[in-house]
């Protein structure tokens, strides 16, 4: 039996939803503030578990906090097809990004409910926890946990500024699950993330939908440099141990390893806390993060080796201490070909217009893919803007996303019975 070509989702409804989760965390210029584990984040996790479970779903949580909405279908026993992503956001993040793609899996369960479709394979809804790694370094931590890249104590024991574990936030806010957070204890059929692009293409080639190919490997270190605080006054130039300059030096060279690797390079200093950070002492200490990203692997480890080189040069020269971690890196990821089929199926279904993308930012979907079969879809988001407040996407992309997900997930849960037989 062929997958109806007429799914249509209920794009308003999922939009009001869209905002209602945004007064968590509103902040004044429009953008959400809801870092992962506060308690506005447990305010959205509420909000979401309440939706589900008016659609008739059941809730579970596991160990790491995600959060699991199952819609039976036809046969328990299948895997069950999984829609999601995170309501976790960037200190000045977006109404859109994350959010989205947990709205629309839980849109694509009010329409299915609307359209009276029981599906083969059961679906779920999905909510990862800590998937921005802005509170809780690194990213996607949680989803890594149930992919088996990380193990459950370690991502139980990632720590805040603050020195907060990730263990003692779940159990604050009462979402420390009793489910093994592992694919072993929770068999996924396939997985589906919608997500906004978070980069200028799509809208700038005027399409709606991007049918996500791959997406690009990240590596994040962390660096500290340690000179001699001293008064700004008195210290002769030429006998100083200045940790921010050193810092800034290497501000300088990550810019020039990513725009020697251009196009596709991405090279980012995004945090640094510099000590005592008072204006009349010479900075002591400094602590900061590098962020590389490339689709290809053998270029992301070329700019790895020439980090540490041009990191141990600066050192050296300033006569610095140079303590230097790569905390996280995971390889470039190549989506299922047929989650990547169905995706286009879904677009095709939709007559929506369409190109395939290369994903920028790191996603759940990138743990997941190690898993199970998994694919992605992408819709504009209005001048490409993201992890920013003013983070904006249009009614017309949010709803043509929330289709090509629903005729996705028919789809495919079709296909996993079909394989089952
Ligand atoms: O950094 C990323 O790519 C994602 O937004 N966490
Ligand atoms: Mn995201
Ligand atoms: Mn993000």
């Amino acid at each position: 039996m062929e997958t109806p070509t007429n799914l249509k989702s209920n794009g308003s409804r999922l939009w009001d939803s869209l905002m209602e989760m945004a007064q968590h965390g509103a902040t004044e210029k429009g953008g959400v503030c809801r870092l992962a584990l506060t308690d506005i984040d447990r305010a959205g996790r509420d909000l979401f578990v309440s939706w589900c479970q008016e659609a008739g779903c059941t809730v579970s949580v596991d160990k790491m906090g995600n959060i699991f909405a199952r819609r039976p279908g036809k046969n328990p026993d299948l895997p069950p097809v999984i829609m999601g992503s995170h309501l976790d956001s960037q200190p000045t993040g977006g109404r859109f990004d994350g959010v989205y793609g947990v709205l629309a899996g839980l849109e694509v369960v009010r329409s299915l409910n609307d359209l009276e479709i029981e599906t083969d394979a059961p679906v779920e809804v999905a909510v990862w926890t800590n998937e921005e790694g802005s509170r809780f370094a690194p990213a996607m931590v949680a989803s890594g946990v149930f992919a088996g890249v990380f193990d459950l104590d370690y991502g139980l024991s990632r720590a805040d500024l603050d020195g907060k574990t990730m263990g003692e936030e779940l159990a604050r806010i009462g979402y420390a699950g009793d489910a093994d957070a592992s694919y072993k204890a929770h068999p996924v059929g396939a997985y589906f993330e919608a997500h906004i692009e978070q980069g200028p293409i799509l809208e700038a080639e005027d399409k709606t939908v991007g049918v996500v190919t791959d997406c690009q490997g990240q590596r994040w270190y962390e660096i500290t440099f340690t000179g001699v605080e001293s008064h700004a006054g008195p210290t002769p130039m030429n006998r100083r141990k200045d940790a921010l300059l050193g810092a800034s030096r290497v501000v300088d060279a990550v810019n020039r390893i990513g725009m020697k690797h251009a196009p596709y390079a991405c090279a980012t200093v995004g945090l640094m806390q510099v000590f005592p950070n008072s204006r009349n002492v010479i900075p002591g200490r400094v602590f900061f993060t590098v962020d590389f990203r490339h689709p290809d692997d053998a270029v992301l480890a070329a700019m790895d080796a020439e980090l540490r080189a041009e990191v141990d040069r600066i050192a050296s020269e300033i006569g610095l201490q140079n303590d230097f971690e790569q905390i996280w890196y995971y390889a470039p990821v190549k989506f299922d070909a047929d989650c990547v089929a169905a995706v286009r199926k879904g677009v095709e279904a939709g007559g929506f217009s369409t190109r395939d993308m290369v994903s920028g930012a790191g996603h759940d979907a990138c743990y997941l893919a190690a898993v199970a079969p998994t694919g992605m879809i992408f819709i504009p988001c209005v001048d490409g803007i993201s992890h920013n407040e003013i983070e904006d996407a249009k009614p017309e992309w949010v709803a043509a996303g929330a289709d090509v997900l629903l005729h996705a997930v028919v789809e495919t849960s079709r296909t996993i019975a079909d394989k089952a037989c």
